[in-house]
């Protein structure tokens, strides 16, 4: 057995874990928090001497060839090894706690100041992430070892340095037993990836400190401190200010030791659970709009610099998120001052995930009973314990944590059961979270029952049973690709069982690697067994940039609902701590596309309050298009949009007659001609294949019925039974369909079509008629009637495609938008008069895919050809066919069609989440069995 699979050798000279705190030499410099101005601390990042062996064999006792590389960071984003994405599965055999002979090593070196002062005093090095594990050795002597890649590692290593020039040497293995814990679904990298620095301490100075909060005051371990409010110190806490996600107020305790100054953000504020399972914070029932954060950057690997962490909190502000769970580890320390001061609610999960258990015999079974499950293997009881000491010890002083998580899929066994009672023991001020703990029915003492991947329904039957712990998702909406769809369904619920205290959305960004012009995934860089892009998943692409499904989960998550009766506007207020008065609400009487009246007020309105507020506007008598009131919260920003149809009666224009068409009909042809057009019927087909306006060919090619649409990643299991891919079984195989004519006909001025689609190797999955009438003014009225084959799997989408001369991009629109929007992905977006094109259209997920889509649409206008309806449709409009969107794994491969693609659709399935999440719900489905659908071409003269 090699050193670092010795279960009993976990660590080597640690120190004990303390909580995360840095100190200063003076009061001013503790109060500013600024580290670097501390003559204490010693920051290491920067530039260190590397060498990487693919063998820890290899290391020879003298390195003479140093590479250079930047501290921190992971070694596979600097071209050493490569970046490996599995999911589930090890990397290697599983065999714990034995990992490959071979085992990757990267060598870091560098010099380091120790200066007179410093001599006088102790030294400690405190690493804040390493992955796997390292030793250290400061003047070529052997200091220390640790592993736990996400939790901090401290040395003392006062006996090693002198005054003057050291060196210090860390060797790190890709590797260790701790890697069985550390089975987490991302890019396995490796290399020392957070903060390295310096601590002078005095010999004496206190080194746990813990600040508690309790009954509204604030007690210190150590006896000497200060308590600052803003400048003010504050001699007695009456009526404090309490802390909150959406007000974070924080006092600041300066804790004097010998000669340290050392600040700690405090803040006042309670978690308890109601006797009908609510999350109480500070009495006042909570719910949790969060999201599953982990550390990844396109750029960076797992290393996040402070402004990335920050400016990505801040994002999650905007989207109004106010929890975050730090999936499937502790975050940087700096991530929770941040949340801290920003006001999240934390679910802090410690560094433990052996969910490739599972899959150790081949399938996917957690056979509990089974001694292979190191979760209950006692020789593993250190490894499981002190990882959940480590975190609680850390970050046991941040008000933002309100949950301490015992890690994620490592099934559930004895020491989880020792990890829990020892949290419990210790903290007993909030609430502990396992998820494994289903495994045996919620039996073992954890405080909220959690959940992922529930479907909608399924969370009902959790808030209607007898268990009264608070219900938690801690993972739903997988937001992989175009998507999450479900988020609305599921906050219906959320808000309607006071025991459903919300849940986070899996997950923040999408990992993933940027290089050579694209985001790269699994199995691009030769992993031997890999996941794909299934780290694709963020609610934010891998940038931090927004998309369709981080709006919807904006607009799901906010804090405003109304109501509309007539002129009567019943606005609620969803805060828990803030009046609606801190923002300003506006409102639009938008009539056909144009604003009619508007007004701004201040809403007083107190959290978990309502109003009626009388809005003075009078609606015309009818409209063309439609009427809607719009309303917009504003602070700093949008924080809340919500539109009512206000139901004004339609009255659209009359297709006036001005000429009458001639009908020629030929062998194949029936040729149409009025004054301005003509246009060319293909009998063979039975479709327009030319439409000629003004001497101007508006079609490129003939205009088709269709039902396919390029697999979302959310359609990753049903579009099996959609297409015809590797299996070619199980499809309906509407990604390779036979178009068949029966009959046409022409009759006075109408063009009669039966006829079926069929997938290849099918029978028609639809049967039907159209009827195609030229009227008066060039119009076509297009009228579907078709009747879908009886036990047909719902289908991705129904609609015309038009293909048009690629010159036309630019196209107006009134309908859903200006965003991409579907069925059950919608309140993002308003119905409005748009302007947009094909350019603005097109959405980069990371491997193509549908996307681009509108509902609720009356009228699209684009290259001389307007499209209206009566009722509704939606469209797209595209410069990729959904086969191209269909074939390419990577943005870098999409091709420009020849043409740009119009689909005038009856309607497009919803997105729903079912890449991990349950099935698309049924009421998004084109599932009905007959369909009708009414449209009208109108050539612009
Ligand atoms: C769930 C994991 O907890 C999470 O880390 C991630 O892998 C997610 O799935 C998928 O993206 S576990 C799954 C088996 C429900």
């Amino acid at each position: 057995m090699r050193s670092y699979e010795n279960l009993n050798l976990i660590s080597e000279n640690r120190e004990p874990q303390r909580s995360y705190y840095i100190p200063y030499d003076t009061l001013e410099k503790a109060l500013k928090g600024n580290k670097e101005d501390s003559e204490y601390y010693r920051l290491l990042n920067g530039e260190w001497n590397f060498a990487y062996f693919n063998r820890d064999i290899d290391v020879p006792e003298v390195i003479t060839k140093w590479d250079k590389i930047p501290v921190p960071s992971n070694w596979q984003m600097h071209g050493y090894d490569i970046p490996y994405y599995t999911n589930v599965n090890y990397p290697y055999a599983v065999d714990s706690p034995y990992v490959p002979d071979d085992n990757p090593c990267g060598v870091y070196n560098r010099e380091f100041i120790v200066d007179r002062q410093w001599k006088e005093r102790d030294t400690y090095i405190v690493f804040e992430g390493v992955n796997s594990c390292l030793y250290l050795y400061i003047n070529d002597e052997y200091v220390g070892y640790s592993q736990g890649s996400h939790l901090q590692s401290e040395f003392n290593i006062s006996k090693y340095v002198k005054k003057g020039s050291n060196n210090i040497t860390v060797r790190v293995l890709k590797w260790c037993s701790g890697s069985y814990l550390e089975d987490q679904d991302f890019f396995r990298l490796s290399g020392i990836f957070r903060d390295v620095y310096l601590l002078s301490r005095d010999k004496n100075s206190a080194r746990d400190i813990e600040i508690k909060v309790e009954n509204k005051n604030i007690s210190v371990s150590e006896k000497d401190y200060v308590i600052y409010d803003g400048e003010n110190k504050i001699d007695k806490l009456d009526n404090p200010i309490l802390w909150n996600a959406e007000k974070p107020h924080l006092y600041k305790v300066v804790v004097k030791s010998c000669s340290e100054y050392i600040p700690f953000n405090v803040g006042i504020r309670d978690i308890s659970v109601s006797d009908k399972g609510e999350l109480l914070i500070n009495g006042v029932s909570v719910k949790l709009k969060g999201v599953n954060h982990h550390d990844t950057n396109p750029k960076f690997g797992h290393y996040t610099p402070y402004e990335t962490m920050k400016s990505e909190l801040l994002k999650m502000k905007e989207l109004n998120v106010n929890c975050i769970r730090t999936s499937h580890y502790p975050p940087n320390p700096e991530f929770l001052n941040l949340c801290d001061e920003l006001g999240f609610y934390v679910v802090d999960e410690t560094d433990i995930e052996i969910h490739g258990f599972v899959s150790r015999n081949g399938g996917y079974v957690y056979d509990m009973e089974s001694e292979d499950w190191i979760c209950n293997q006692e020789v593993w009881k250190n490894s499981f314990v002190e990882r959940a000491q480590r975190m609680v010890e850390r970050d046991k002083n941040h008000p933002c944590v309100i949950m301490w998580s015992m890690g994620n899929e490592s099934g559930y066994g004895s020491n989880h059961d020792a990890m829990i009672a020892w949290t419990k023991n210790r903290d007993k001020s909030r609430l502990v979270h396992y998820e494994g703990a289903n495994l045996i029915n919620d039996k073992c003492d954890v405080d909220v029952v959690s959940r992922m991947y529930t479907s909608v329904s399924g969370i009902e039957e959790f808030a209607k049973n007898e268990d009264k712990r608070p219900f938690f998702l801690c993972e739903y909406s997988h937001a992989m690709g175009n998507g999450p769809g479900d988020v609305w369904d599921y906050w219906q619920r959320i808000y309607q069982y006071p025991k459903l205290i919300g849940g986070c959305i899996w997950e923040w960004a999408d990992h993933a690697v940027f290089a050579d012009g694209a985001y790269r995934y699994g199995g691009d860089f030769g992993e031997t067994t890999h996941d794909g892009n299934f780290c694709c998943d963020g609610l934010v692409f891998a940038d931090r940039s927004f998309k369709a499904g981080s709006l919807e989960a904006k607009a799901v998550y906010q804090y405003m609902r109304t109501s509309v009766n007539g002129n009567k506007l019943t606005i609620s207020n969803l805060y828990d701590f803030t009046n609606l008065n801190e923002y300003k609400l506006q409102w639009k009487v938008v009539c056909d596309g144009e604003t009619i009246k508007a007004g701004e007020m201040i809403c007083d309105i107190k959290p978990h309050q309502s109003k009626e507020y009388t809005l003075d506007f009078t609606l015309p008598e009818n409209c063309k298009l439609g009427c809607y009131l719009n309303l917009s919260l504003t602070g700093e920003y949008e924080v809340a949009a919500e539109q009512h149809d206000l139901h004004v009666a339609i009255k659209t224009d009359s297709n006036a007659v001005t000429s009458s068409p001639k009908f020629v009909e030929e062998k194949q042809l029936i040729i149409i001609t009025g004054e301005n057009y003509v246009y060319k019927f293909n009998k063979h087909y039975g479709s327009f294949e030319s439409i000629t306006v003004n001497g101007e060919e508006k079609l490129t090619d003939i205009i088709k019925l269709t039902a396919w649409r390029a697999p979302t990643d959310n359609d990753r299991r049903i579009k099996y039974e959609w297409g015809l891919f590797e299996d070619n079984r199980s499809g309906v195989n509407l990604n390779r369909i036979f178009s068949k004519v029966y009959f046409c006909e022409l009759a006075d001025n109408k063009i009669i079509v039966n006829g079926s689609l069929a997938g290849i190797s099918r029978s028609p999955f639809l049967r039907f008629n159209v009827m195609f009438t030229i009227l008066g003014n060039g119009s076509i009225k297009v009228e579907l009637e078709g009747k879908v084959k009886e036990n047909c799997v719902y289908l991705p989408r129904l609609g015309f495609e038009f293909s048009i001369p690629k010159k036309n991009k630019e196209f107006r629109y009134y309908g859903m938008g200006p965003y991409e929007n579907y069925l059950d992905m919608c309140h993002h977006t308003k119905v409005d008069m748009y302007e947009s094109s094909v350019d603005k259209e097109y959405v980069p997920y990371i491997v193509p895919q549908e996307h681009g889509n509108h509902t609720r649409t009356k009228f699209v206008e684009i290259g001389g050809l307007r499209f209206t309806t009566e009722s509704e449709f939606e469209f797209n409009i595209s410069k990729y066919t959904s086969e191209m969107l269909t074939a390419a794994a990577h943005t870098d491969e999409l091709m420009e069609n020849e043409s740009n693609i119009v689909r005038i659709d009856y309607k497009n399935s919803g997105i729903g989440s079912n890449s991990c999440g349950p099935e698309l719900l049924e009421q998004y489905r084109l599932s009905e069995k007959h369909i009708k659908f009414k449209f009208y071409i109108k050539p612009v003269m």
